[in-house]
């Protein structure tokens, strides 16, 4: 009896083993984060990228998102790619400078002279060259996402011209580039990882930050910081990089896959972006936050010279090469 029952038992085993699909062969789940929630151009990119991988290899590759910032600001998660500890990572271009200093480029105030200059130089040779630089910092660069153009926003005045700047206590991104942006501006630049971003806008750390309408409205800091202003004095792209840790295990058709499906997230992205970027106006609009468009941005590309000049000398050349793109 004893001896029927482990038989019993054994089979049952065996049958809901049997009921358990294995991996298959050569698995690869890519844990990709982002500081942004799902339903944002640069997630759900990366979610559509994840389900072509998954129709292409019959459910053998796919993406698991770790989004809105559960993993962190951008500048852990870049290390935890270098490390290895995670596959992939969306972060703008504003914290890959310590990386590649060349992409500090993109980073300088005023630099792109409009949308499609900034894709011509993203999508060309000194883009490609970039993200192939990379590689010496451990990371895969694997595609650009557009996201507009940065504006000031703050919680003390709107600001109409470059006056209103003085003595703002700015939160910029973690690179030195913004924080003496702001500065020449005559407000005071705090650097501060996104994750603690409202927290500080809302304890009066910060007066307010900069962003594009995207961001001000998907991170609700419109909440505690209602004057925008469209001084689009930024234009930094996002990247998405994978570990060259992993990158370097995978069989090569696998690293085909993944190139491949980037250059669909990239196309998928930026045609929600700029959907995104109207849509999250008129939101704003409609309940009832006016952003000021009508800057002179003049003084502010003047106040900002110095910046470009100082952080701009080491790759003056790459800075000539960019400006002679049209
Ligand atoms: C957003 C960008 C994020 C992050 C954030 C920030 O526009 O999409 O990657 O860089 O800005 O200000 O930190």
């Amino acid at each position: 009896m004893k001896h029927r029952k482990s038989l019993i038992a054994a089979s049952l085993i065996a049958a809901g083993m049997a009921s358990v699909p294995l991996a298959p062969a050569g698995a690869l789940e890519i844990k990709s984060s982002d500081v942004h929630p799902m339903g944002y151009p640069t997630t759900d990119a990366i979610a559509y990228m994840g389900e072509l991988l998954n129709t292409w290899t019959g459910g053998r590759i796919g993406i698991k998102i770790f989004h809105s910032m559960q993993l962190g600001g951008e500048k852990e998660a870049l290390e935890q790619v270098q490390l290895g500890a995670l596959e992939m990572t969306r972060v703008s271009v504003g914290v890959v400078g310590p990386i590649v200093e060349e992409f500090n480029a993109f980073n300088l105030p005023y630099f792109f002279r409009s949308v499609d200059h900034m894709h011509k130089v993203v999508d060309g040779e000194i883009g490609t060259d970039l993200l192939n630089k990379l590689e010496a910092g451990g990371l895969i660069g694997l595609g650009y996402m557009d996201a507009g153009s940065r504006s000031f926003y703050n919680n003390v005045r709107p600001i109409k011209s470059i006056d209103d700047v003085k003595g703002l206590k700015i939160r910029v991104m973690q690179n030195p580039i913004f924080i003496e942006m702001v500065n020449a501006m005559g407000g005071n630049g705090l650097p501060i990882a996104f994750n603690e971003l409202y927290t500080a806008m809302q304890t009066g750390v910060v007066d307010g930050a900069e962003n594009n309408p995207p961001s001000y409205e998907s991170g609700k800091h419109y909440e505690v910081a209602r004057y925008y202003t469209l001084t689009e004095h930024l234009m930094v792209p996002e990247i998405f990089v994978f570990s060259k840790k992993v990158w370097d295990t995978l069989p090569a058709l696998d690293q085909q896959l993944i190139r491949k499906a980037s250059a669909l997230a990239v196309e998928r992205e930026r045609a929600l972006w700029a959907a995104r970027e109207q849509a999250s106006l008129d939101k704003l609009r409609a309940q009832g936050y006016e952003i000021i468009t009508d800057i002179d941005k003049t003084p502010f590309i003047e106040a900002t010279a110095p910046v470009r000049e100082k952080f701009g000398e080491k790759f003056s050349d790459l800075i000539k090469r960019a400006a002679a793109v049209d």
